[in-house]
């Protein structure tokens, strides 16, 4: 339930398959086992967390009705559930009819997407607007034309909707420079030269908040309006200077114009007389902030023999590990936190649950990443606390045959939690992660306690054991956290008082 409700909040067309009593046992209302109370209850609780939802109860309709909630996945990107009976499994249907006309908006249930559409609309409603498309493309052309220094914030429905080919189109078209957020880290690769960094708010990297809050002209593309990704920060962005596009709304400065989404905006706006400009640079070598991870030290790490290892070294020397073939994915914590530093080479090969923050996300994560892509290695960075939630899901990584390396940042509990209120419900049991691939017979553990031994077993772990599960027990102390941790836990904790 947890992890729909995470998959609706980020927008993840994910399918819940879920089996349920055969129609035939459930006459006269008994009490079956796994019944909560109604033959119904299930699917009314998931109605919640999706965007359309179907119990084959009919194999007449059955074959449509998976269609169209298909076909909702798609178009909101969000959750659907289907319902099957366990006497329906093996039901005849009618022929499968192709290219049926599918009602999208049939049984389509209002969500409040932050103010975003909060009414179910008819289909047809979700058709561009020809006439509002060319009004809004005058006023955006005018004002993207007129600024003097416009941004790109390039959101996760890029990534969702399949538009990074046209994000680039756009950037290669005009120069203008982008950012992504926190949720989109990797949505453009890192390395693109009009990249210029994540925009992380007040716990950034500095250069790239202050080019992104004093921008006349923000284009967000697909970007959820979150604290996490936006507001986190004294001086956030003003609607009277941006073009807020998404799959659902259109506003530019205080203007809102209906039915004008995402995809067709974007290929429009490709389209448009829009002027080349200079490339833009921003100092990357400003290290105000302690924490530039384009400094050299993210570039060239050198171990020094044993010294103890801290949260900003590891990451500085996993930032080494980042190649075009891994997939960095990052819990919640300061996984994440540390992991934003790290440069993602390649599209999409950085995955976090950054907006819902449910922890326990990464270890099951790196099994539908690797199978959905084996030449990616994962490079997992996972808090103890994490871990100790769905960390047994090594198991199943065991057995797929799956080779991602582990990085258990072992700070003995909820470090991110312990600067804003501490106690002893901050405190864990203390694993042994090390020990785990020895308990399953397969993989390696290792213990890092200083820079050397880390070196020596990323070394192991990508050269010797570069075909099985590695698991890296990182000994932190237990107050150490990333400089990025340091400045969050800063602003939440003065609002905790
Ligand atoms: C399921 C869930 N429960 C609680 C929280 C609140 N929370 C955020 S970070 C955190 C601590 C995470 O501990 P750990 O995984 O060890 O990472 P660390 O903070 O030590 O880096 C907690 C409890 C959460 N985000 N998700
Ligand atoms: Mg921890």
């Amino acid at each position: 339930m947890n992890a729909t409700a995470q998959a609706f909040a980020e927008k993840s067309p994910l399918v819940v398959i879920s089996g349920a009593p055969g129609i035939k046992e459930r006459r006269r209302n008994p009490l079956l086992h796994h019944k909560v109370k109604d033959f119904d209850t299930q699917q009314k609780v998931f109605e919640h967390v999706t965007v359309d939802s179907v119990i084959l109860d009919d194999s007449d309709t059955a074959i449509s009705n998976i269609e169209r909630v298909l076909s909702s996945a798609r178009r909101f990107s969000r959750p659907i559930y289907i319902e099957l009976p366990r006497d329906m499994v093996s039901a005849q249907t009618p022929a499968l009819i192709r290219n049926r006309e599918v009602d999208v908006q049939r049984s389509f249930k209002p969500f409040d997407d932050g103010g975003a559409r909060a009414e179910a609309k008819p289909e047809e409603q979700y058709k561009t607007d020809l006439y509002s498309m060319k009004e809004a493309l005058e006023e955006a052309t005018t004002m993207i034309n007129s600024s003097i220094h416009p941004v790109i914030v390039a959101g996760v429905e890029i990534h969702r909707f399949g538009l990074q080919d046209k994000l680039l189109q756009l950037i290669d078209k005009t120069n203008i420079p982008v950012v992504s957020t926190v949720l989109s880290k990797s949505t453009i690769s890192e390395d693109h030269p009009s990249y210029l960094g994540v925009y992380e708010g007040a716990m950034g990297f500095q250069p790239v908040r202050e080019y992104v809050e004093s921008s006349d002209c923000l284009i967000l593309l697909g970007a959820l309006m979150t604290d996490i990704n936006f507001s986190i920060s004294p001086t956030p962005i003003e609607q009277s200077r941006s073009i807020y596009v998404t799959s659902e709304k259109l506003s530019i400065r205080h203007h809102n114009f209906e039915n004008v989404f995402l995809n067709e905006f974007l290929v429009s706006l490709i389209e448009t007389p829009l002027g080349k400009r200079a490339p833009v640079s921003i100092e990357k070598l400003d290290d105000k902030s302690g924490s530039n991870p384009y400094h050299t030290s993210y570039q060239h790490f050198v171990a020094e023999k044993n010294q103890k290892i801290t949260v900003k070294r590891l990451f500085e020397r996993l930032n080494s590990s980042v190649t075009n073939n891994t997939i960095v994915i990052a819990d919640v914590g300061d996984s994440l936190f540390g992991a934003l530093d790290l440069t993602i080479h390649g599209q999409t090969e950085f995955l976090s649950p950054a907006y819902y923050l449910s922890m326990g996300f990464a270890i099951p994560a790196a099994i539908g990443a690797q199978l959905a892509n084996p030449i990616l290695r994962p490079i997992v960075i996972v808090g103890d606390g994490a871990f100790q939630m769905t960390g047994m899901e090594v198991s199943t990584i065991i057995r797929f045959s799956l080779n991602p390396i582990i990085i258990v940042l072992n700070n003995k509990g909820y470090g991110t939690e312990r600067p804003m209120l501490d106690g002893p419900f901050n405190d864990i049991l203390a694993w042994n992660y090390s020990q785990i691939p020895g308990l399953m017979d397969h993989g390696k553990g290792f213990v890092i306690e200083t820079e050397d031994q880390l070196e020596e077993s990323l070394y192991a772990a990508e050269n010797i054991h570069s075909n099985e599960l590695c698991i890296l027990d990182i000994r932190l102390d237990i107050h150490d956290g990333s400089p990025a941790l340091q400045r969050l836990t800063e602003v939440l904790g003065r609002k905790v008082q």
